[in-house]
Order: structure tokens, then C-alpha cells, then sequence
């Protein structure tokens, strides 16, 4: 009651959902603005794209999910990109819509934005649900958050019909309504006889290899993880995500030996990564025919996905890694020596190499030396966010700059999906409040490119650097259909990027040598302000599709 009045204080259904996520920890919306919001932090994105991007990163770095929030229909569809992304890579978040009435849809009758938007979320997401009455916003909140969170994380979609959202209640009515869920995650145990199964496995391993994967950088779990890997002596090998979770300079990291530990390897122990396009599926010739596996995953179905499983642990990594410690005491785990020795050889001869491209100093720069600058102003520095998209951008970087905490390397991830640049950095800007920098290759910028008018408005500590070879993979490619185009692949190499944040107000820079891009990167970080630097790249340098030439289609005619 207002005391004033004598009447009742009245809510309406988006006020609720507002309540309904404070009161579940959830602070910040992402999204484009159909309507503001009080009382929360709302970042206002210029496209729903980046703005679900940086919800499903933000996600994935707190462990609650990200809320992005977006208009009915062509708003829900570009959002729904990020939500199918997220769900991919198992990325806690939701997407919130408004949705147009239901009875024009669902007999087409030609709505303002018509979608039946419930039905085209279901196959990209973990789960689609629809509030059809105020007083359920709660309960639907609650079931949302549970399921982005708990098992394997991924999207839900949100549906929240227009006279939901505007419905007029009993302030205290709406407040009883609203539901905190508890324990929302879970912790799940693995069972001891698949722990005891695991280990014995191990024990009988020569040449045991790791497998960090995202999974495992997710579940927060570096101290035990770094534990059983030193307490073993068992190599391990980051997927790209999981760069970090053990510092890339750790004495056990076989990274720089990757193609042939995974050939060699005689037991594979995976930690939270799939058996996907990314690891060979687990075949020959990537991997040796005999090895076995070892897959630590919330997720039982993961198991036997792509390869036999000898030793499936299925629990939440932090219980299961917890769980090998507590039982590693009678288990006589140890590599050969010969194993250890061979890992160590091969990633001298690969360092050597490594450290001759670094060192070359082509003109004009190629990935390399344009990379060997950033590894060095990156290399004391381990609280920086890494965002990194691209082809050989993405594929060189990874392997160029080493990282030394978990969480901070930001990529395309399962997909290799391009566009997540801007979103993911925004994202992390927010929820770190932490300086980003931003690898992106020219072409993979400019799907996300028109957001640094987000991170100026919003004044957050990100650096983007654009390896401008004027083009996709290439900058010097022909146009082989004839004509007067130029070739798909290429791209303006003169284009002054740099020019773009000056126009918001942020710093420009430009690049053509590793000393300017090392002295540019240096100051842009040490101001704290958006920046950008338009690093000049040799077209000649990179090859087609980066490292994963071999996977574009191949036609047997010439
Ligand atoms: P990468 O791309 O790094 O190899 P993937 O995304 O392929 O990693 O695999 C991550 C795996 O981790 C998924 O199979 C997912 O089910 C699993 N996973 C995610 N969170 C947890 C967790 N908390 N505990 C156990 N497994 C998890
Ligand atoms: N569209 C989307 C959404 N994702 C994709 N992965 C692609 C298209 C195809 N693609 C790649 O796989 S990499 C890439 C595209 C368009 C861009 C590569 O060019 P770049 O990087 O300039 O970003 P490099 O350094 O020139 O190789
Ligand atoms: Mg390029």
C-alpha cells in the first residue's frame, strides 16, 4: 500500500523481470534498447549480435548467465546468433525477447514484427520457454537461469509475450512471485568406481597426455587441475580457450609439441573438451589408432561421441579433478622417461623455429613479427583479456602469445565463428572491468566493427589491433571470375581503420613496423582508453583458411 494514497503499489511484468534478476545476482543487460530499464546496469549495443556475445561471455567468465535482451523478431533473430553460439560452446546465457501477440502470429495475420519466435529459438538453444501470465515471470526466470547454468551450460531463450511485459500488478503480489533459485549448479559427483577406473587407467599409460579444453577453464578448477598434473607429471596440451588454466611456460605443457604428443600419446585424459573437428575427432592420422581415453564431462552422452572411452567420468570437473586428487595416493602414475624426453626434444626443435620467425623482420610485417611485438608488451601482464578472431590471425596468435592465467583468452571457439570480436570484448570489459585487447583479423573485425562506438560511448579499457592484410586470409588474390571486380577475398588494404575510433572520440593509431606496434599498444593500454591500431600486414603472408586449409571443401575438378 502507498501510504499516501491508501491504494495499492502497482508493478508491471518488466519491472518484475528486473526484480527477478537482482534478486538472482544478475546485474547487467545487454542488449538494444527497446525499452529502458531501472535500477540495472543496461549496456546499449548497436546491433543484438555483439550484445548477445557479450552476455554468452560474461557468461562464461562468472559462471551465472548473461542476459541479453532484444525486441521481437528481427531483434530476437540477431540475437539469436550469439544464443545458438553460446550454446555451442556451452556458454551459460539467456536471451530475452518481447514477442507480438500470439493469436495474430500464430494464424499469420501480419503483426508489427510477427514471429513465431518460440518455436525458430528450440533448435539453437538448450531450451525455449514462453511466460504466459505476469505472475509466472519468476518461476520462468528461475527455470531459465537453472538450465543455462546446470549440466552442460548453454542458451535458453526467454519468450515474453508484449501484454506480459506490460501487464499492471500488486506490487507485493509481483514480489511473492519471484523466485531466488538456490543452488542453481549443482555439484555432481562422479562415481569412486569410474575415479578408481580413470587412475587405473593412468597408471598403466607410458606416454599419458592432457587435454585441457574450455570445459575445464570454465568449471574454475586451476588449482586442482595444476595439482593432479604436477603431482602426476603427466603432459599437457591447452585447447585454445583453456590457454592459461597453467601458465603456457609451465615445464609440462607439451603445446609447443602438439601435432606429436597427440600421435604418440598412449592414454588421452580429456578435462572438459570434446572430441570434435578440433582435436581430429580423435582419429588417425591425428592420433595413434591404439590410444585410449580417459573424458572427464558433465555431460554423459559426450562419452563414446567420436572415439571408444575406456575410463568415462561423467561428473562437474571441480568434483571429479577433487575426487582423482583424494584418490591418487596408491596409484603409481608415471610417464616414461623416454616420452618425457621425446616431448622435450621435439619442443626445442619447435621453440628454435618459433623463435627464427619471431626474430625475422620482414617489411612489410607479417603475422609473426606484427605478433612477436604484442607477445612482448603482453608478456608481464597476465590480467589482460585476449579476443582473438581471424583466420591465420586467429590460428598464428594462438600459438604466438602465451598465456598465463585462466579465462583470458576470448576466441571463435567451436564454431570458428567470426564476429564475436567487439561483443566478446565489451563483455569482458563489463564484467572484469579489466583491459581487453582485441587480435582481429581485418575481415573478422567488420562483422562486429561498428561497436566501437559501444566501447567509446561506455569508455572501456579495450584495444583492438587489426592485422589489415587487405583481405580474408589474403590481401593479393585475383578475381578469378573475370571482370573488373576485385576478388571476394580482398579487402580495402588502405582503408584507415584507425580513423573509425576517432570518430567516437577514441585514440588512432597506425602501424607498419613491430616497434610503432609494440610503442602504440604500450601507450593505449597504459591510457585506459578505447584505442585502435591499424596494423599494416604483408597480403602475401597468409594462407587460405589459415591452418584449417584442409577442411574447405575440395573439388575434384580444376
Ligand atoms: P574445447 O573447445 O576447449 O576443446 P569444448 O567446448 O569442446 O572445449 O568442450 C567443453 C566440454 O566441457 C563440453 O563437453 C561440456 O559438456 C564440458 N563442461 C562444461 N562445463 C563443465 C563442468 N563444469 N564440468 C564438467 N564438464 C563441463
Ligand atoms: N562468416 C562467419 C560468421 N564465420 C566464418 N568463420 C566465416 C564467415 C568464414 N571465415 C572464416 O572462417 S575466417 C574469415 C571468414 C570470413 C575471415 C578471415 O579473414 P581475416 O583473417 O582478415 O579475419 P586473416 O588474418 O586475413 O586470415
Ligand atoms: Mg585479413
Amino acid at each position: 500500500m502507498d501510504e499516501k494514497t491508501n491504494s495499492p503499489l502497482l508493478t508491471n511484468g518488466f519491472h518484475l523481470v528486473v526484480d527477478a534478476m537482482k534478486l538472482n545476482g544478475l546485474n547487467t543487460i545487454y542488449g538494444v534498447a527497446g525499452t529502458q530499464a531501472s535500477g540495472i546496469r543496461y549496456i546499449g549495443f548497436r546491433h543484438e549480435q555483439s550484445a548477445g556475445n557479450a552476455a554468452a561471455i560474461s557468461g562464461y567468465l562468472t559462471q551465472k548467465p548473461g542476459i541479453c535482451l532484444t525486441v521481437s523478431a528481427p531483434g530476437f533473430l540477431n540475437g539469436m546468433v550469439a544464443l545458438a553460439n553460446a550454446t555451442t560452446n556451452s556458454f551459460p546465457m539467456i536471451l530475452i525477447s518481447g514477442s507480438s501477440d500470439r493469436a495474430i502470429v500464430d494464424l499469420q495475420q501480419g503483426d508489427y514484427e510477427e514471429l513465431d519466435q518460440m518455436n525458430a529459438a528450440k533448435p539453437y538453444a538448450k531450451a525455449a520457454y514462453r511466460v504466459n501470465r505476469p505472475e509466472d515471470i519468476g518461476i520462468g526466470l528461475a527455470r531459465a537461469i537453472r538450465t543455462a547454468v546446470s549440466g552442460r551450460p548453454g542458451g535458453v531463450y526467454l519468450d515474453l509475450p508484449a501484454e506480459v511485459l506490460g501487464a499492471i500488478l500488486d506490487a507485493e503480489v509481483g514480489a511473492k512471485s519471484l523466485v531466488r533459485v538456490v543452488d542453481a549448479a549443482p555439484r555432481q559427483l562422479p562415481a569412486p568406481e569410474a575415479i578408481a577406473r580413470a587412475l587405473d587407467v593412468l597408471e598403466k599409460a607410458e606416454r599419458p597426455l592432457i587435454i585441457l579444453g574450455k570445459g575445464a577453464a570454465y568449471s574454475q578448477a586451476e588449482a586442482d587441475i595444476r595439482d593432479f598434473i604436477e603431482r602426476t607429471g603427466i603432459p599437457f596440451l591447452p585447447m585454445s580457450m583453456a590457454k592459461g588454466l597453467l601458465p603456457d611456460d609451465h615445464p609440462q605443457s607439451a603445446a609447443a609439441a602438439r601435432s606429436f604428443a597427440l600421435a604418440q600419446a598412449d592414454v588421452v585424459m580429456l578435462i572438459g573438451a570434446r572430441l570434435n573437428w578440433l582435436l581430429g575427432h580423435g582419429k588417425s592420422p591425428q592420433w595413434s589408432a591404439t590410444a585410449q581415453f580417459v573424458q572427464l564431462d558433465i555431460m554423459p552422452t559426450e562419452m563414446d561421441s567420436n572415439r571408444a572411452i575406456v575410463a568415462p567420468v561423467v561428473g562437474d570437473i571441480a568434483s571429479s579433478v577433487s575426487a582423482l586428487l583424494a584418490t591418487l595416493e596408491p596409484y603409481q602414475i608415471q610417464p616414461g622417461s623416454a616420452w618425457l624426453d621425446d616431448l622435450a626434444q621435439r619442443k626445442e626443435k619447435n621453440a628454435k623455429r618459433m623463435a627464427t620467425h619471431l626474430a625475422a623482420k620482414p617489411d612489410p610485417m607479417d603475422f609473426y613479427s606484427a605478433l612477436g611485438a604484442i607477445k612482448g608488451v603482453l608478456a608481464n601482464k597476465p590480467e589482460i583479456y585476449l579476443v582473438n578472431e581471424g583466420a591465420n590471425t586467429l590460428d598464428i596468435a594462438r600459438n604466438v602469445i602465451d598465456m598465463h592465467a585462466p579465462r583470458k583468452r576470448l576466441d571463435s571457439g567451436t564454431w570458428g565463428v567470426m564476429g564475436i570480436g567487439m561483443g566478446y570484448a565489451i563483455g569482458a570489459a563489463v564484467t572484469s572491468g579489466k583491459p581487453v585487447v582485441a587480435i582481429e583479423g581485418d575481415s573478422a573485425f567488420g562483422f562486429s566493427g561498428m561497436e566501437i562506438e559501444t566501447i567509446c560511448r561506455y569508455r572501456l579499457p579495450v584495444v583492438t589491433v587489426i592485422f589489415n592484410n587487405g583481405g580474408i586470409y589474403r590481401g593479393d588474390d585475383v578475381n578469378r571470375s573475370g571482370g573488373a571486380d576485385p576478388a571476394p577475398t580482398v579487402l580495402m588494404k588502405q582503408a584507415r581503420y584507425e580513423k573509425l575510433i576517432e570518430a567516437f572520440g577514441g585514440d588512432g593509431h597506425y602501424a607498419a613496423d613491430p616497434q610503432s606496434l609494440s610503442k602504440a599498444l604500450a601507450e593505449a593500454l597504459a591510457s585506459g582508453r578505447p584505442a585502435l591500431i591499424n596494423c599494416a600486414i604483408d597480403p602475401r603472408a597468409g594462407t587460405e583458411s589459415g591452418h584449417i586449409g584442409n577442411l574447405n571443401p575440395q573439388s575434384s575438378i580444376a
